[in-house]
């Protein structure tokens, strides 16, 4: 095998070209490109190597972007990978210091998410000559640290390649972290400025094209034996459709599952629009931000499959939503992480082949069938409940729910929504009705407010065919707004509806829900001179996008059905209500009250709390 002489850079850049996948018969790059923004850390090395890879002759074309924060491009890549059910990925590329450490938070999205991402922070010198080089933070007691440990906490895989041929086991083990469907998550290659730039003679079997294809892992036979017999004496199973259904691309066969059993389910925020939403056995979302059709049906459940999630506070009511007598934890997950969480039998396996080999074993056995009419009973209900929320109104001020019920009236099955935090993704989560699968998106793992935006961009080019709304607040927006440009420049159209609600809505109503007084959340609660009078379609219209701010939902509708004839990135903002909430459903959430207080709310608050704590089942 012959050896080609190439710098670290060029040849983690033609190593990355040369992997592929197969989408649907076709042969596609594995990475749909690189992010980059350049500083003195990256853009000599990485810079030269990734314009030399827009030259077909140097091997496979890896297109380089272009944005305005290292963390809003690393969103768009972690977008990316969730949008192409992590099937496909991107990679980010920045300079050392201030550009390496933007991008630790969506390393942490991507590690909490399981969304494979790979991660080039630029990094000191490894020859040490010039140091302190700029940004270099210096560690008086360790001279291996640089700023970017940081990354370690949040990679599911972190290196620092300090000598070129380092690269070689390297980007192997990255690639097997980033493809391996239990392990997988952001993998951090930190490069050394000097190393990017120094050559060396790689072995050619590093560039040569490799297909990847997604591992789909059969079940041990005694942990299938098992979770077949727990379930066969079961009275009232559910099922928790969690992200691993779909990543799993396993909805199909979760269906199947479902109805030949006869079991209701729910779905987590990650595993939304995994199940149609017109199945009579789909109660919708599960947890804090629940339906009550789900939640009255999870807390009666004795056995509860729980299939590809992470069991977050969210899902399970911080522990205290299943109350069933003796109920029994299911764990059907492909990493044993998750799979034997809470005293859960685990089942580790795919989701897809799990379900099937499920099935086979509980072949000709069904739920009782007054549980599963129960289902039905309950959805419909909640679907009454529901409507009454969303319907159209003439408020001044609408809910979120009223501004959903909006969107949802003009959505056709293209559509994709996009959130990430504060009201939205709960209210999204109770009403939204996601057309197709992947239809909802929502980053709810870490709940990165700024994640919108950037992420909607990621999925508009992971899924170029589909139309993709963003809703968010005010203040996810003055957040990280940066890349509307960015999407005007890659002629990526998003619609954006921006809910301006003048301030942190939900924290502020979480606040009062805990005793206390408002305080610091909404704009005119915080220190002030001045009431901030923020025009939202103003800032957008001068990142090049279109934008208008409406009046009420009768006014919204119109916007939304103009917005489908533009040709770009189109923003409408609309005043919404901060106090209105969907009351109905839900589910309480364990955050913490104070043992003492001066205020008499917070001390009834404290009451409340220490009754609830009391239907929290500790360790299971
Ligand atoms: C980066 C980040 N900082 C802080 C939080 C905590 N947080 C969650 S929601 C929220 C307020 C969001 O305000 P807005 O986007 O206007 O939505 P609203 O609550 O008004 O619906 C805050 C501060 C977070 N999730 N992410
Ligand atoms: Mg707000």
């Amino acid at each position: 095998m012959g050896t080609i002489r190439l710098t670290m850079a060029q040849a983690l850049v033609r190593a990355m070209g040369a992997q592929k996948t197969v989408i649907e018969g076709r042969t596609v790059p594995l990475f749909g490109g690189v992010w980059a923004i350049f500083g003195h850390g990256n853009v000599a090395g990485m810079g030269e190597a990734l314009a030399g890879a827009r030259h077909p002759r140097h091997g496979d074309a890896l297109p380089t972007f272009r944005a305005h924060n290292e963390q809003a491009m690393a969103h768009a890549a972690v977008a990316y990978a969730k949008a192409s059910r992590r099937r496909r990925m991107m990679a980010v590329t920045t300079s050392i210091g201030p550009g390496a450490t933007n991008m630790v938070t969506a390393a942490a999205v991507a590690h909490v998410n399981r969304l494979p991402v790979l991660l080039l922070p630029g990094d000191v010198f490894s020859g040490r000559r010039p140091d302190p080089v700029l940004q270099q933070v210096e560690s008086f007691y360790d001279g291996t640290v640089s700023a970017n440990d940081c990354f370690r906490p949040v990679s599911r895989y972190f290196d620092r390649i300090t000598r070129p041929e380092q690269l070689i086991p390297a980007f192997a083990r990255a690639m097997s972290v980033l493809t391996d469907p239990a392990e997988c998550g952001p993998v951090t290659l930190a490069l050394c400025q000097d190393v990017q730039a120094e050559a060396c003679d790689y072995p050619a079997h590093l560039f040569e094209e490799r297909v990847w294809a997604p591992r789909r892992t059969p079940p041990d036979e005694t942990e299938l034996r098992e979770a077949a017999e727990i379930l066969r004496r079961a009275k009232r199973p559910f099922v928790v459709v969690g992200g691993g259904v779909l990543y799993g691309e396993a909805e199909r066969a979760m269906h199947t599952f479902c109805q030949a059993h006869g079991i209701p389910a729910a779905e987590t925020q990650a595993g939304k629009s995994a199940l149609p939403e017109n199945s009579p056995l789909n109660l919708g979302a599960i947890g804090v931000t629940g339906t009550a059709a789900a939640n009255a049906m999870a807390a009666e459940a004795d056995v509860i499959l729980a299939v590809g999630t992470r069991l977050a506070d969210f899902t399970t009511g911080s522990w205290a939503l299943f109350q069933g007598e003796d109920h029994r934890l299911i764990g059907l997950n492909v990493q044993p992480f998750d799979a034997g969480k809470h005293r859960g039998q685990p089942l580790v396996a795919d989701a897809g082949v799990g379900l099937a080999m499920l099935g086979r074993a509980l072949s000709g056995w069904k739920a009782p069938a007054d549980w599963t009419v129960r289902a039905e009973r309950e959805k419909r209900a909640w679907a009454g409940v529901a409507q009454r929320y969303t319907a159209a109104s003439n408020a001044e001020l609408p809910s979120d729910a009223q501004v959903i019920g909006a969107v949802q009236r003009q959505a056709t099955p293209r559509d994709v929504v996009v959130c990430a935090a504060g009201g939205l993704p709960g209210e999204l989560h109770k009403h939204w009705f996601a057309t197709q699968r992947g239809g909802y998106h929502a980053e709810y793992g870490y709940s990165t407010m700024g994640y919108e935006i950037a992420g909607a961009l990621g999925v508009k080019m992971a899924r170029p065919e589909a139309d993709v709304f963003v809703m968010l607040g005010d203040g996810s927006y003055l957040m990280m707004n940066s890349e509307i440009a960015t999407s005007v420049m890659l002629d990526r159209k998003l619609t954006i509806v921006v809910l301006d609600n003048r301030g942190f809505a939900c924290i502020n109503r979480l606040q009062r829900a805990t005793g206390g007084e408002s305080f610091n959340n909404l704009l005119q609660d915080a220190q002030h001179e001045t009431l901030p009078d923020i025009d939202f379609a103003a800032n957008a219209r001068s990142l090049g996008a279109h934008a208008e701010k409406v009046q009420g939902i009768a006014e919204l509708e119109q916007a939304l059905s103009r917005a489908r004839g533009h040709d770009r990135t189109t923003v409408l903002v609309i005043d919404t209500d901060p106090m209105t909430i969907t009351d109905a459903g839900g589910h309480w959430w364990d955050v913490a009250v104070p043992e003492v207080s001066e205020r008499e709310e917070v001390r009834n608050a404290r009451e409340h709390y220490v009754r609830a704590l009391e239907l929290q089942r500790i360790g299971d």
